[in-house]
């Protein structure tokens, strides 16, 4: 594609210097954060024999690692078909930590503890399989489909039996909420059942939200309600599959236990029903759980901690080394800077950025008052009670900033003065390792490949053009993805409603200019490559507010067909699908969702 005349050359380039001075203003926020990033990535390559070889409780009747990497071969039907035989352990946590014994589930402070023993309070019956993820079940689990169906799932999976070898736990937690210290929080409605560790090797906690009082419910009922269970179900599972590191759902099981929820917070309490998802991290230790430690001086403990999650989590990092907990830091800062990134990607906004709520493997956790942000809007704030916007879409990445400041407050008592200064500058270099991944990331939503000394402007342009014109955040990047060169160079928008949208800007022409020319200096990709490429990276269908509501409110009359329907279309986001078409989620918004309130209590 030629598009080189003289004139149009010429009024691209006066045009890019007033673009320019607006990247300026655009990237102001990272300039402020321009210091040299410095990686402690070198001080240890090495992995640590020792913490790798931890026995598992169950190691008497279960296979060793080596079996597991063996029986890994086998025929893959040959999945656990009788959830009696499906075993998990405690022992590793309740080994590594004091647990603290005192009896039943009674709010109290707890000091010297990671652990509270803690029994899941059954729901009232009957329970109802509400929805269950294939992909955890049987990918995670090694559990045949199958078993779901069963009964003693209903059980297991709800809190009323406990599986073979589960001690249940509630983990004392603090954290610092709405950017004040809240003193002790800990799992208000969650049991910890214990770890599987599954034949690929790999170790899984178990946990069920919802499922009774525990020592640390504060003012709470230890419950869930069927739409915010139903939403943390279909989102953790729609971001795995968006390619964004997430907690997991295994399940979601319905009740006829009456919860009292005041949804809007505006005096309004409604009965609804109670629902347990069971879900599933690699660990569900947060910011949160070290800051209690070093806030009540518990020093000996929050040391054991961290030793514990580096062992088990960061296999580079090794145990014997002075400087481990720094890389720790450091390692935390990029991975931040990466999971906030990725969230900008494909437009999520977390809601409730809590230190409690931020994962020390820095995966998405607590899915509350989450959002999709539909039209551009960096102010897009999720949780409509949040009215400073506090953690607006916007604000996500200054937030993970504040948050590791806060992990730096509670990593100092075991930080040397000079590993502290380090620190500081280690945080420092945030900025510019998040602005780094953002503009990596928004070059391959527009399908750019390589460098060249104008992308910067190009996305910045397309940012700015964006928040001029509010078009859908996701279709507006899928449709660009789904475009020919052709239809781009003769602004054949036919259905691209989203581009339609947006090339209503005034700068648009220019923009698609200079884009086409990028592109047409891609010499070896042919235009299919390049829509194919975007097409990976930018997915046809989010789990839209009005989507899910839509969903909870036939799941509150026992028909979860829709919820079956958006777990199954998110599991391939990036695939158009006709049952997804039909129902219009890739269309736009009906006019009702216009109106909708984020269900806030949860
Ligand atoms: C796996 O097992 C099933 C039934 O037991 C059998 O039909 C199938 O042929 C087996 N597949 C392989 C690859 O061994
Ligand atoms: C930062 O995190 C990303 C994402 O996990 C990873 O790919 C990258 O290697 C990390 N970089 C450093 C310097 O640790
Ligand atoms: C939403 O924001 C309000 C105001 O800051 C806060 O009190 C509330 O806890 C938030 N909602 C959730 C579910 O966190
Ligand atoms: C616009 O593009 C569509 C394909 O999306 C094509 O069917 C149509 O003929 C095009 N219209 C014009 C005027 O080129
Ligand atoms: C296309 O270009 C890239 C780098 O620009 C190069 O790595 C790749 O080998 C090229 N492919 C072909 C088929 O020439
Ligand atoms: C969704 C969720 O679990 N959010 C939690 C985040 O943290 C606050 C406390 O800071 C909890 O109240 C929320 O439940």
């Amino acid at each position: 594609m030629k598009i080189h005349s003289s004139i149009r050359a010429n009024r691209l380039r006066s045009t890019l210097v007033m673009w320019i001075i607006y990247i300026d203003l655009v990237f102001a926020l990272s300039a402020a954060w321009s210091f040299t990033p410095v990686y402690a990535e070198d001080f240890c390559q090495s992995t640590d024999s020792h913490c790798r070889s931890h026995d598992d409780a169950a190691s008497n009747s279960r296979p060793s690692s080596h079996m597991v990497k063996s029986r890994w071969n086998m025929n893959v039907s040959n999945l656990i078909q009788d959830l009696d035989q499906f075993r998990v352990s405690c022992k590793k946590l309740t080994e590594a930590f004091p647990i603290d014994q005192v009896d039943g589930n009674f709010v109290r402070t707890v000091k010297n503890c990671v652990f509270s023993k803690s029994f899941p309070t059954p729901l009232r019956g009957p329970l109802r399989l509400a929805a269950v993820s294939k992909d955890v079940i049987e990918g995670i689990l090694d559990l045949d489909l199958t078993v779901t169906q069963s009964e003693d799932f209903l059980h297991y999976a709800s809190g009323s039996r406990m599986l073979l070898g589960s001690v249940p736990l509630a983990h004392r937690y603090g954290g610092h909420q709405f950017g004040y210290w809240a003193g002790q929080l800990g799992d208000g409605r969650a049991h910890f059942l214990g770890q599987y560790s599954n034949r690929k090797g790999e170790i899984w906690d178990l946990q069920l939200k919802g499922s009774g009082k525990t020592p640390y419910s504060r003012s709470g009922d230890g419950r869930a309600v069927i739409r915010s269970s139903v939403r943390e179900f279909l989102c953790s599972e729609a971001m795995h599959f968006l390619g964004v590191p997430t907690s997991r759902a295994a399940s979601l099981i319905v009740s006829e236990e009456p919860v009292l929820r005041d949804q809007f917070y505006n005096g309004n309490v409604k009965k609804e029903r109670g629902a347990v998802v069971l879900r599933l991290a690699k660990s569900w230790f947060r910011i949160g759980s070290l800051e209690i430690l070093a806030q009540s001086g518990e020093i000996d403990l929050l040391r054991k901690l961290l030793d514990f999650v580096t062992n088990e989590h960061f296999p580079s990092i090794h145990s014997g080394d002075s400087e481990k907990y720094l890389v720790f830091f450091s390692t935390l800062v990029n991975e931040t800077a990466h999971l906030i990134a990725q969230w900008m990607s494909v437009g999520f906004a977390h809601g409730v950025c809590n230190t409690d709520n931020f994962s020390l493997l820095s995966i998405t956790i607590d899915y509350g008052p989450f959002g999709f942000m539909e039209s551009y809007n960096p102010n897009f704030i999720p949780n409509t009670s949040d009215d400073e916007g506090r953690y607006s879409i916007g604000a996500q990445a200054n937030v993970g900033l504040f948050n590791l400041e806060k992990l730096l407050g509670a990593l100092s008592p075991v930080l040397t003065q000079k590993q502290q200064k380090e620190a500081k500058t280690i945080l420092k270099g945030y900025g510019t390792v998040y602005q780094t991944r953002i503009h990596q990331i928004f070059k391959a939503k527009l399908g750019l490949l390589g460098e060249e000394e104008g992308d910067s402007s190009l996305i910045a342009i397309f940012f700015k053009m964006m928040e001029d014109t509010q078009p859908d955040f996701t279709m507006t990047f899928r449709q660009l993805s789904e475009v020919s060169d052709l239809q781009l160079h003769n602004r054949n928008f036919t259905e691209m409603w989203a581009l339609d949208d947006l090339s209503l800007h005034s700068h648009f022409s220019d923009w698609l200019n200079m884009y086409l020319l990028r592109l047409s200096r891609q010499k070896n990709y042919t235009d299919l490559d390049r829509q194919a490429r975007m097409k990976q990276v930018n997915p046809r269908y989010v789990l839209r507010n009005w989507m899910a509501e839509s969903a909870i409110r036939k799941a509150e009359m026992n028909d979860f067909t829709e919820v079956e329907m958006l777990h199954r279309i998110l599991s391939f986001p990036f695939v158009t699908q006709e049952t997804a078409e039909e129902a219009g989620y890739a269309a736009r918004p009906p006019l009702w969702a216009q109106r909708l309130k984020v269900s806030c209590s949860s």
